[in-house]
């Protein structure tokens, strides 16, 4: 089974509350088998500056879907966390599910293109992604952790949660 890597955002209505509901549900689906989940980083929103800050994660898992089953999967859980798509590009949301990797493929679909296209960019996705798999390799050879350093900082601040265990 190939070995995914999900990046969670939520910036609306309790986000660390719409990250943790998020994980359950991922747990929940068939033929989904979540492995690992990063903590939870609060972060500088990217894009348009007039909105709250981000709360962000990362979740690994091994799954039989196939990537668009998968993809579908990830928009159900947001439809039902509320997640309205608007016309303002980069504007606040609720839910944010990001399908980063498949495995090592690389997917060109008008649907789907994974890697995701913001990964190398945005220090909110590498960091949680380089705390969950430190030795991880992009399909085009870039190792995680270099991209973490080479990428500009949205003054990530690792969020300490009550424990729930
Ligand atoms: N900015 C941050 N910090 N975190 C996100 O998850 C995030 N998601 C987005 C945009 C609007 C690009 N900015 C973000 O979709």
């Amino acid at each position: 089974m190939p070995r995914c890597y999900i990046g969670l955002g939520s910036n609306q209505a309790k986000p660390v509350e719409q990250l943790q509901r998020a994980l359950i549900a991922l747990a929940d689906v068939q033929l989904i088998h979540l492995i690992a989940q990063s903590g939870f980083y609060r972060s500088a929103p990217m894009g348009p500056q007039n909105q709250p800050d981000y709360v962000n994660a990362v979740a690994c898992l091994d799954t039989a879907l196939d990537p668009l089953a998968l993809l579908d999967q990830l928009q159900n859980i947001e439809q039902l966390q509320g997640r309205e798509r608007k016309a303002e590009r980069w504007g606040p949301r609720t839910l944010d599910l990001d399908l980063l990797l498949y495995g090592q493929e690389n997917i060109d679909l008008p649907r789907l293109t994974v890697p995701h296209y913001g990964l190398e960019q945005r220090d909110f996705v590498l960091q949680p992604l380089a705390e969950l798999a430190p030795e991880l390799v992009l399909p085009n050879g870039r190792r995680i952790t270099d991209l973490l350093q080479a990428c500009a900082s949205h003054g990530l601040q690792r969020i300490e949660l009550p424990m729930s265990e």
